[in-house]
């Protein structure tokens, strides 16, 4: 063959194989609509959003035409679609609530069929919380590295290359397509240096792509930055330099971006900084940042995932009450506590954190990590919102005023690692919305945009995905166990895990406290009463051993491996069978998706398939481990 010819056809081999990888490597997340440019979209007013809103009805509708009208009497970012023949007409009192709007027409499109609806969010804050480095590495993520490119600040911050660009574009349209609307950043560990020029650049410019999109920008800080950035030498809240300080810096964001929407804060939890390290409160440091946002309007959200500083010696599921409550009607009124779902951190199954309970004046939000440091990372298929509907059985959204997933993002190509991981982005955002919504409807909906509508397929892998999450626990941490990850990465088994130069709430030993008589942590009125933080009914239901819901026995009691649980077998038997039935249900999901492969494209069935196969041999691995550990520290 001439050279010419070889080279041509090489390139033509790699172009047909990158192209259909680039087609079919997840990149499209839940947005694989055909470019029909069909639909003639009316609007009478104009505004960037209503911009995109248009351009993406006109390229992807399927009617011949859909008409953008602004309704003041709608509640604000809702929206009205009214289907006309073959035609439609979207209603909302704001732009937003008019791209908001065309999504859902979009989706309707792909899922139900179009249809009238009528539709408004649940909370006002529905963000998603990146834990993003500005070295590009992100804390807990499992898809990659930063999706901002952090190293493009100085002479290029003022504009992104082509390729961050389009991958931010792509990242905003999957939001607002399901109605988030802020973006924190940068990691809760974080670095002072967020705040300096260069990096606020930067951030206007993620800002300016974002707002668009409806999508408000928030940052998180490190309490001691002024100090840290060399600007004073203390940093606490009382301190009238260090109130200027804040002061000043806030003016100098909101001259860049006018619409940003706050600071989030890990103050005094796990070596961060904070205003106990000169003897001040919670309250007294975020009020300070508070009064510094307040002619803006913007927000503090402060964590109360606190552990360790204040209250050693205390079980640590108890810390954050102890700590907060008696801090409740102090915070100044753009405060928000900001507090994980369960009273731990993040595991397969926890109680609901019984802070929602505790505190009445302060407005409250929730955190749900969408990334799965303790589930299985972006390995295993474990989709999380029946765990956060779970949630909402517990702690009604009428309490909250807002909600926020850890982001499972990075720029891996299909930006979430496992294919199956986008789920967990995608219901986050469909429950921030409408927290009512069930979890499987939500997964019928992914699965029909992002893969196929052929009904076996959907209803198959839907239920799959329903029980995958107490699949996870079984295999993991049944009946209440809770935190016996391998130490710092958290993906495998340690049950003997202990280390006396780590904290105590670090070790898996604390917290199972399996010997030769049984296993649990006593957390009754008999032990360390952490019960007594729950409203009526779950108070007593949790201190009682008899009436405690077996699915949380060994979190709240120690209980010898002989006692009789309800199916009259002992408790011993029944842990044997749960690990069972974890790795035999995951054994089963590759049959499952071995159905499918005609249905899917080669590159994401084959990903999937080996990724499942992963997963089942991960779930023997911790049923092994467990079960041999257990069984050693009980003898015989
Ligand atoms: O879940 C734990 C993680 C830490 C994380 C911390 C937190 C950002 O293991 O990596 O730090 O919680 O939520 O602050």
């Amino acid at each position: 063959m001439d050279r010419i010819y070889k080279i041509l056809f090489s390139l033509t081999f790699f172009f047909l194989c990158h192209g259909i990888a680039f087609a079919e490597d997840g990149s499209s997340l839940w947005l694989r609509y055909t470019s029909l440019d069909k639909t003639q979209v009316s609007s009478d007013t104009h505004s960037p959003t209503i911009a995109i809103a248009r351009s993406e009805l006109e390229r992807y509708g399927t009617l011949s035409s859909v008409k953008l009208v602004i309704d003041k009497g709608l509640p604000s970012e809702g929206f009205r679609i009214l289907a006309k023949g073959d035609g439609a007409e979207i209603r909302a009192s704001q732009d937003i609530g008019l791209l908001y709007g065309a999504y859902a027409l979009l989706r309707q499109q792909q899922t139900s069929g179009i249809r009238n609806l009528r539709s408004a969010p649940r909370f006002s804050l529905r963000l998603l919380n990146h834990w993003d480095n500005l070295d590009g590495s992100v804390e807990r993520g499992y898809a990659g590295k930063s999706l901002w490119k952090w190293e493009e600040i100085d002479g290029q911050a003022r504009k992104m290359s082509r390729g961050v660009e389009q991958r931010v574009v792509q990242y905003c349209r999957a939001n607002a397509s399901l109605g988030i609307n802020g973006s924190v950043l940068n990691n809760v560990n974080a670095s002072p240096k967020i705040l300096s020029p260069a990096y606020l650049d930067k951030v206007a410019v993620l800002a300016a792509a974002m707002r668009p999109y409806g999508i408000r920008t928030f940052l998180s800080i490190n309490f001691a930055s002024p100090m840290a950035l060399g600007e004073t030498d203390t940093a606490d809240p009382l301190d009238s330099r260090v109130q200027q300080w804040w002061r000043d810096k806030v003016s100098e964001i909101y001259a860049r971006i006018p619409d940003f929407g706050g600071f989030l804060v890990k103050a005094n939890s796990e070596g961060q900084p904070g205003p106990g390290d000169y003897g001040r409160t919670h309250a007294d440091g975020a009020n300070m940042l508070a009064a510094a946002l307040e002619p803006y309007g913007g927000i503090v959200m402060w964590r109360s995932f606190v552990y360790g500083a204040n209250h050693k010696g205390e079980d640590r599921v108890k810390q954050a009450v102890s700590e907060f409550l008696p801090m409740d009607g102090q915070f100044r009124r753009n405060v928000i506590l900001q507090s994980k779902n369960g009273p731990l951190d993040f595991q397969p199954r926890e109680p609901y954190a019984p802070i929602f309970d505790n505190i009445r004046q302060t407005p409250q939000m929730v955190e749900f990590q969408i990334t799965q440091e303790y589930l299985g990372q972006s390995k295993h298929l474990v989709y999380l919102a029946p765990m956060w509907k779970e949630f909402f059985r517990f702690v009604s959204p009428q309490r909250l005023v807002g909600i926020a997933g850890v982001a499972n993002i990075g720029d891996d190509p299909n930006y979430c690692g496992h294919p199956f991981s986008q789920a967990n982005w995608y219901a986050f955002g469909r429950l921030s919305w409408d927290p009512s919504l069930s979890s499987a409807s939500i997964s019928q909906e992914w699965l029909m945009q992002t893969f196929s509508r052929e009904e076996h397929f959907v209803s198959s892998l839907s239920q799959l995905m329903e029980g995958s999450r107490e699949d996870c626990v079984d295999y993991m941490m049944p009946l209440g166990l809770h935190h016996i990850f391998k130490f710092d990465h958290h993906y495998g088994p340690e049950p003997d895990g202990f280390r006396a130069d780590y904290p105590i709430e670090w070790c898996p030993v604390y917290y199972h406290k399996a010997d030769a008589q049984g296993i649990g942590f006593e957390r009754s009125a008999k032990g360390t009463d952490a019960v007594a933080q729950y409203r009526r009914p779950y108070r007593k239901r949790y201190d009682s051993l008899r009436k405690c819901p077996e699915e949380y026995l060994l979190w709240f009691h120690r209980v010898d491996w002989d006692h009789p649980m309800r199916n009259g077998k002992t408790l011993w038997e029944n842990l044997v069978a749960h690990y069972d039935r974890g790795v035999s249900q995951v054994k089963g999901y590759r049959s499952v998706w071995q159905q499918f492969e005609s249905l899917v494209d080669s590159q994401r069935w084959q990903e999937v398939d080996h990724l499942l196969e992963l997963q089942y041999r991960n779930a023997q691995e911790w049923r092994e481990v467990c079960l041999g550990y257990w069984q050693k520290m009980k003898g015989g």
